[in-house]
């Protein structure tokens, strides 16, 4: 097979990069090795940055987050048992959206089979030819076992954290990395949202965060030791851990069946530079930040928002210099929320080390008491400009 742009991977990186190459008249080919059911299943992130929603709008798959995503305009901090409202539009002028990434993914995916443009389910990448070449190619394997190549202009590794892109940039580039010594235990619950806003709750016991899915669907996360067995928790003890994480006088956390549990660790990844030859790094193949920031999924579509134009100029116009330059452009933004996703981690989580715990309590005391210090939180939160 051949194409101008070869996208591995249909999360919203790769779709939502094959959905804007789309508008612009470049051919695209997207691999993904899981099944449209298992990606249009996949819940994971929930908070959309406004300019997430104005980009996906702009694309024309915006209409489902426009009616029914959940418009935020503050989150509370919980700590020393105190709820503290951070009012994120009067401190900034933007909101934010609870919209589900599986719900990002099936717009993203109707979308693409609408135009009836290629999107392999089942396909995955096994290994990628010298990027260094003028035509790279990569091989893959269908779901009938045979194994087939796609040769482009370009090749975009759009294919997460445990991809095949990664590894193989990782070869040349410089990796950063940081762990964290916990991990996240999150619930998704059949029972309306306690809490109109997101809760982030600082508890001697550990974090804990409130969000929700929709009017009837509550998501919830406890931290965790990173090797905790999910298994070893019962539904009754998660919510009793809920229930004291979160306690306040005269507030009830609504309890409900659960119907879905995972442990996610937490670490800081980021591969510099995001390029290697004619294959480019997008989303979380190229970075990984921990979810206390709500970041992930919105650096993922920034990514491809620099990178979209590019490729234009590149394959209309033989320009070089764009491509030349996403990497560090990109990258610019992505240390920005690095920076900030290690501070609300680190600020919110008790700590097993005794000093950084108390130093990080004191930083959340202020937080909550400074309007200058809440205005700062707010403006990363919400998304900064996307260049
Ligand atoms: P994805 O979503 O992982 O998509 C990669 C796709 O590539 C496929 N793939 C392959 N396909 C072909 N061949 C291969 N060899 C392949 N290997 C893999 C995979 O099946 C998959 O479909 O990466 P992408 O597009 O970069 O998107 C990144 C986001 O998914 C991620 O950053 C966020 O989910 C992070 N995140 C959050 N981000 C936010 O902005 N706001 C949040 O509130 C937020 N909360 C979260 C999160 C992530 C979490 N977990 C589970 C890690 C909460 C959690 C708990
Ligand atoms: C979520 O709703 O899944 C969510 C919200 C905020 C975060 C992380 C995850 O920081």
């Amino acid at each position: 097979m051949r194409t101008q742009v070869g996208i591995i991977g249909a999360g919203p990186a790769g779709l939502t990069l094959a959905r804007l190459l789309e508008r612009e008249g470049i051919d695209t080919v997207v691999l993904e090795s899981r099944s449209r059911a298992y990606v249009e299943q996949r819940v994971r992130a929930g908070v959309l940055e406004q300019a997430t929603v104005d980009l996906l709008d702009d694309a024309g798959v915006g209409d489902r987050i426009r009616s029914e995503g959940l418009v935020h305009e503050g989150v509370v901090f919980q700590v020393d048992g105190e709820r503290h409202r951070i009012a994120l539009s009067d401190l900034t002028g933007r909101i934010i959206v609870i919209y589900g990434q599986q719900e990002v993914v099936k717009d993203l995916v109707g979308a693409r089979v609408a135009s009836g443009l290629p999107l392999l389910f089942e396909s995955e990448c096994i290994d990628i030819a010298d990027s260094h070449l003028d035509r790279p190619y990569c091989r893959f394997r269908r779901a009938d076992g045979t194994v087939d190549e796609l040769e482009c202009d370009l090749l975009v590794g759009a294919d997460g954290f445990h991809g095949v892109s990664r590894p193989f940039v990782a070869a040349e580039s410089t990796v950063y990395e940081r762990d964290y010594p916990f991990a996240w235990l999150g619930i998704l619950a059949d029972v309306a949202p306690s809490c109109v806003e997101l809760i982030y709750s600082r508890h001697e016991r550990g974090f804990a965060l409130h969000s929700s899915r929709s009017p009837s669907v509550s998501r919830l996360y406890l931290q965790c030791p990173p090797e905790e067995n999910v298994d070893d928790w019962s539904d009754a003890q998660i919510w009793d851990e809920l229930q004291t994480r979160f306690a306040v006088d005269g507030w009830t956390l609504h309890e409900g069946p659960i119907i879905e549990k995972a442990v996610t660790p937490m670490r800081s990844v980021v591969a510099e530079p995001m390029r290697h030859g004619r294959l480019l790094l997008a989303g979380d193949a190229g970075h990984i930040v921990p979810p206390t920031g709500a970041k992930g999924l919105n650096l993922a579509i920034a990514d491809v928002a620099i990178l979209a134009p590019r490729i234009v100029d590149l394959l209309r116009h033989g320009t070089t210099s764009g491509i030349d330059d996403y990497s560090a452009v990109a990258l610019r933004r992505v240390w920005r929320a690095q920076d900030f996703s290690n501070e609300m981690t680190s600020m919110m989580h008790a700590n097993p080390d005794p000093f950084e715990d108390r130093r990080q309590l004191a930083r959340l005391r202020y937080v909550v008491s400074s309007e200058a210090a809440q205005r700062s939180i707010a403006e990363n939160y919400v998304g900064l400009p996307l260049w």
